[in-house]
């Protein structure tokens, strides 16, 4: 396609201010947008009339004979003046114009929504107030929200482009930075800081819900996490702690940065010294907490090791989840959860809630919840890497997959 075939297009986009920029969804993203085109305008002004000039006088000054050549004026204390004001006033203007935006930009209002941020390569994960963590971020419609800010590892920067807000995270040091989407509606998040090979794969989703609608979402996403298995628990630590932009857990075993580990448990591994062990529990727990111990044949020391970043039981949960992932393995998982979680609930309160327990033993709720349908269909994704082996999605299972989903997987 060519430029000129693409320039109804690209004049359709100018005219909804989306042809240099995706279309503002943000309180501060007008001042960014303000400040650049009235930079771009004033260069393309100014472009104009000296390449128009230029051409005239070419044209009109061109060497004749006849014409005698005269000398030019020296000095000229009016011209130097005027061309010296006006440009002052001009930065002077722009200077104005991009610091108040930058001003409001850097001042977190007080009664701001935090969330915690912690990037590390290559994903996301961010900690609401209830201590609940999600792979994307969720936030409340119309109210400011601040980010608090930490990196595990290397310099990563956050951006989402709809809102023009860009931020590093920096390792051992909290940045912050805040912004408030007046409509509903789902966003890019990306890393704009080369991380290293996974760069690429840093995604993440901004989704903007209305704020009654986002409350329910995390007060249910909390829920789910106190009445689920070890291999449910897992399952969600895998997607939060970043395992799965370098692990495939689809049963087809596609190839990502780190080897496959659909099935892995109880296969024999080849190592680069030559080595070989049993997939186990002892290896499996090896594997995450110093991973450079044996490397797997075919592949590089590319992990960095979670000791410390994870406690004694979520490295099992991570077990449990991995273990689970075989035919069938994670239906099961859920339904001895929801037994369990039915034989609580008889205890405590009679049989109130037992018919969402059995929903979920059935693992065929697709649909339990319209947020969580919401969400699927706003990522446009169909949970497929993550869900594949679980045959039924909850909530917080969706948010997770789509993260998954979100990162390409070749
Ligand atoms: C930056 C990419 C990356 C991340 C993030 C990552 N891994 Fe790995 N992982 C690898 C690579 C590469 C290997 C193969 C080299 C090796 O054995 O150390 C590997 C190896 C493994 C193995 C051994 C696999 C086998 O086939 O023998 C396990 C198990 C594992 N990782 C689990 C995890 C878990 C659980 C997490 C999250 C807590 C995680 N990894 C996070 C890249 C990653
Ligand atoms: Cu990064």
């Amino acid at each position: 396609m060519s430029l000129l075939t693409n320039l109804p297009l690209l004049l359709a986009q100018q005219r909804d201010n989306s042809f240099w920029m995706p279309p503002p969804a943000s309180t501060s993203a007008g001042a960014v947008d303000d400040a650049f085109y009235l930079i771009y305008y004033i260069s393309l002004f100014f472009f104009l009339l000296i390449v128009a000039l230029m051409l005239v006088f070419v044209v009109l000054y061109r060497r004749r004979p006849g014409i005698e050549q005269k000398k030019a004026p020296a000095h000229s204390t009016a011209l130097e003046v005027t061309w010296t004001i006006i440009p002052l006033l001009v930065v002077i203007y722009i200077f104005y114009s991009g610091f108040t935006g930058y001003l409001e930009m850097r001042t977190v209002p007080r009664d701001a929504y935090e969330i915690q941020v912690t990037a590390r390569q290559y994903n996301w994960t961010f900690t609401y107030p209830n201590g609940y963590e999600s792979p994307n971020l969720h936030m409340p419609a119309g109210e400011p929200v601040m980010l608090l800010m930490k990196s595990e590892d290397v310099i990563h920067s956050l951006w989402v482009p709809d809102f023009r807000v860009k931020m590093d995270l920096v390792p051992g040091h909290y940045t912050r930075t805040w912004f408030e989407a007046p409509e509903p509606g789902v966003h890019d998040l990306v890393c704009t800081e080369y991380c290293g090979t996974g760069h690429s794969a840093m995604l993440a989703t901004v989704v903007v819900q209305p704020p009654s609608e986002f409350r329910a979402w995390l007060a249910d996403a909390a829920k789910f996490a106190e009445g689920a298995s070890p291999a449910e628990r897992g399952q969600l630590l895998f997607r939060n702690q970043g395992c799965a932009s370098c692990h495939s857990v689809d049963e087809a075993r596609s190839a990502k940065v780190g080897p496959p580990l659909w099935g892995v448990f109880g296969e024999t591994h080849q190592f680069t010294d030559g080595g070989s062990a049993v997939v186990d529990e002892n290896y499996l727990r090896e594997s995450i907490l110093n991973p450079n111990a044996k490397i797997r044949e075919g592949y590089r020391a590319q992990m960095n090791s979670y000791q410390g970043l994870l406690d004694d039981q979520q490295v099992m949960d991570l077990i449990q989840y991995i273990k689970a992932l075989r035919p069938g393995g994670m239906e099961e998982a859920k339904a001895a959860a929801a037994a369990e979680k039915a034989g609580a609930e008889d205890e405590a309160n009679g049989d109130a809630d037992t018919g969402d327990a059995n929903a979920d033993q059935t693992g065929a709720d697709g649909s339990e919840s319209t947020q969580a349908d919401a969400e699927q269909t706003s990522n446009g994704q169909t949970g497929t890497g993550g869900d594949a082996g679980t045959g039924s999605s909850d909530r917080p299972d969706n948010d997770a997959s789509s993260s998954g989903d979100a990162q390409p997987d070749s």
